[in-house]
């Protein structure tokens, strides 16, 4: 059984000022039942884990570069992000894919980057609004899989997030069955791959989660948590989430 997480994704949003929302969340949930995470800016990502350190929730990276190291201006590594003191790190987001040109080749070796530094690696992988009115949801998603993962993963320090494009910060989301059925899919792909052991692989949906739709959302078939954008950055509203799973 996959364990679930609630995750944010503050996207390029958030000063200093912000790490009040994340240390009101920390006093909401002192035992959360599920793992909380929330990914800011790099530039917060070190006074966040500071700020939250002695609290259950984690921080994250929101990218992290495929060298350990060297000539790359305005990038970081997955070792900075860990000794930053991040747990986790947001990989192959639509947006990083859109604006950054980032290919699943790509993200496979920032993902094995990542598992190298001690990082858990939040793959994301979604189809675009025309991939999806031609029908070839279930195909593009396999595809993204199959090549922003590589052969050696640890199962147990791995995250999957499907996030439709057309969905993001657009307040639409599929219906339940589309989600069911691209999580379902996505259950499958992975245990032909990995083996049985990627029953534990957490696969969140992001996309316009809300407080109001979360609950409906988590009792979708292979669910196991949500990638959060917008709703993430005050804590009146990620913790509606936090609750609902
Ligand atoms: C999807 C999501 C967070 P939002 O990108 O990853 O953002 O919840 O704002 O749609």
């Amino acid at each position: 059984m996959a364990r679930k997480l609630a995750a944010g994704n503050w996207k390029m949003n958030g000063l200093k000022a912000s790490l009040a929302e994340a240390t009101a969340l920390a006093e909401m949930f002192p035992a959360p039942k599920v793992d909380i995470l929330l990914c800011p800016p790099a530039t917060l990502v070190a006074a966040m884990a500071e700020a939250l350190s002695g609290t259950k929730i984690d921080t994250g990276g929101q990218d992290c570069h495929m060298k350990t190291s060297g000539a790359h201006t305005g990038d970081i590594s997955a070792d900075m992000l860990a000794d930053a003191g991040a747990d986790y790190v947001i990989l192959g987001h639509s947006e990083r894919r859109a604006d950054h040109g980032e290919t699943d080749a790509i993200v496979c070796e920032k993902t094995m980057a990542a598992t190298m530094a001690g990082l858990v690696p939040v793959v994301c992988v979604g189809e675009t609004l025309d991939q999806r009115e031609a029908g070839d949801t279930l195909a593009v998603i396999r595809k993204q899989l199959s090549g922003s993962l590589p052969d050696a993963v640890d199962l147990g320090k791995l995250v999957i997030a499907y996030e439709p494009v057309w969905a993001i910060g657009t307040g639409k989301i599929p219906t339940l069955d589309q989600i069911a059925e691209v999580h379902d899919d996505m259950r499958a792909t992975l245990t032909a791959r990995y083996g049985a052991g990627a029953s534990d692989i957490p696969l969140l949906y992001g996309g316009s989660v809300k407080p109001a739709n979360a609950a409906e959302i988590f009792a979708t078939s292979n669910v196991d948590g949500a990638l959060v954008g917008g709703a993430s950055l005050k804590a009146a509203d990620f913790s509606g989430i936090v609750s609902a799973l």
